[in-house]
């Protein structure tokens, strides 16, 4: 597949063919996946180095002297390095291997138990995945912390002037997802890291959502935790990164003690290993750390800029499609969105849509998304959410709108 960098030569039929699953059929129709919010498809690229872990090199690593053990600690630091270049992390020790997000934010949370007490804040958005809520709730339970919520407005945007007047002195810590799940919302992450940071506090970025259409710049946002899942990139599931900077993550307390996160080990003492060690306790997922190193070199060949123009492409073209459908009413309006769409039609539940459209060979995801506060907002008990990716076509589209008519004829 070639370097495009500009989407005019985007070839979407070349690049389908990297994509074995699209040649199924689901219900006796070509497969449509229209659920990459949830997970995204894995290229024959990405799944050739699976194969080819297990079928040459399988050991654990960071241990062994004898050779297999040797080329795949050599490839997982590898993975690490192709990791810390993607976001453009300082040092490769700054860039943390996980099982996921969630992992990364409970590490980041957990860690914080030692640094607030009563009187401090800390700040979520409204526009949250249940995964950058409770976690902190949780910390703020074992400090006595106190939660405070930036508002959102009808269109799913959050309100910046609220914003401003919740941050304080008090505030320690802010952690906010740079896209949100349920709506598709790209939320102005840099503006509020800095003003954050003006008032002393950290800033958690919860990447899941923007990892498959945003290359981050970790140093140019200044952020001090970063978080992303690599099934969400075209990698495989049980693995992640956390960027921490190096002085927040030298302050932070280890998350789990085990083998490889330590120096010395005595039943009276043990100290720790220096990072990025001192994070990663027990055998990690390194097949999958070596696939999701694979997974950033396939999408930077495609190239972010000609993703995200594409996707874009996609999301006006479903929106213009769906909106002609009567009854049909689209939540997450937002100026700046990604290609995520939630909808629901009146009168009809979300998961009875979601089922026909199954019927049809569609994937889309139905339901409250992780995201309670956001469907309690708008008063519903989820929507239907179609949310596309660069591999997905324009006929796909028209499909999904033939099937949401059929879906509501039959319904209504
Ligand atoms: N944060 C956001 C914004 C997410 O969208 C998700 C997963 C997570 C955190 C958790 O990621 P994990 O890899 O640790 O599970 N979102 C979704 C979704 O929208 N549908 O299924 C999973």
């Amino acid at each position: 597949m070639k370097n495009t960098g500009d989407h005019t030569t985007f070839n979407v039929d070349s690049i389908r063919k990297d994509f074995p699953i699209l040649n199924r059929e689901v219900n006796g129709k070509p497969l449509i996946y229209f659920d990459n919010a949830a997970t995204s498809q894995t290229p024959q690229q990405v799944i050739d180095v699976i194969v080819d872990y297990y079928s040459n090199y399988n050991a654990n690593i960071h241990r062994g002297v004898h050779t297999l053990s040797q080329e795949a600690t050599d490839l997982y630091e590898d993975a690490r390095l192709k990791i810390q270049r993607h976001i453009n992390a300082k040092h490769s020790y700054e860039t943390i291997l996980t099982s996921g997000t969630t992992h990364g934010i409970n590490l980041v949370a957990n860690g914080f138990t030692t640094l607030l007490k009563k009187g401090d804040e800390v700040i979520v958005s409204a526009l949250e995945h249940h995964s950058n809520i409770v976690p902190w709730q949780m910390l703020c339970e074992r400090t006595g912390a106190t939660l405070k919520v930036i508002p959102m407005n009808a269109k799913g945007e959050l309100i910046l002037n609220d914003y401003d007047a919740l941050l304080s002195e008090n505030t320690k810590l802010v952690f906010v997802n740079h896209i949100s799940n349920a709506l598709g919302t790209i939320n102005p992450i840099a503006q509020m890291i800095e003003k954050a940071h003006q008032v002393g506090a950290a800033v958690l970025i919860d990447g899941a959502q923007s990892c498959p259409h945003i290359k981050p710049d970790v140093q140019a946002l200044d952020v001090d935790f970063y978080v992303a899942s690599a099934h969400k990139m075209c990698g495989p599931t049980g693995v992640g990164l956390l960027y921490g900077k190096e002085a927040w993550l030298e302050k932070l307390p280890p998350y789990q003690g085990g083998g490889e996160m330590i120096d010395q080990v005595t039943f009276e003492e043990t100290t720790y290993a220096g990072l990025p060690h001192k994070f990663e306790a027990g055998t990690p997922n390194i097949c999958g750390g070596i696939a999701f190193g694979a997974a950033v070199d396939y999408m930077n060949a495609i190239g972010f800029d000609a993703i995200s123009a594409y996707e874009h492409e996609l999301l006006d073209y479903a929106t213009e499609q769906l909106t002609h459908i009567e009854g049909l009413k689209i939540y997450g309006t937002a100026e700046e969105k990604t290609s995520v769409i939630s909808f629901n039609i009146d009168g009809i539940h979300p998961y009875d849509i979601g089922t026909i459209l199954d019927k049809l060979g569609i994937a889309v995801r139905t339901g409250h998304h992780c995201a309670q506060p956001i469907m309690d907002f708008f008063k519903i008990p989820g929507t239907v959410r179609a949310s596309f990716a660069f591999y997905n076509t324009k006929a796909e589209i028209d499909t999904l709108v033939e099937g949401v008519k059929k879906a509501k004829m039959m319904l209504s």
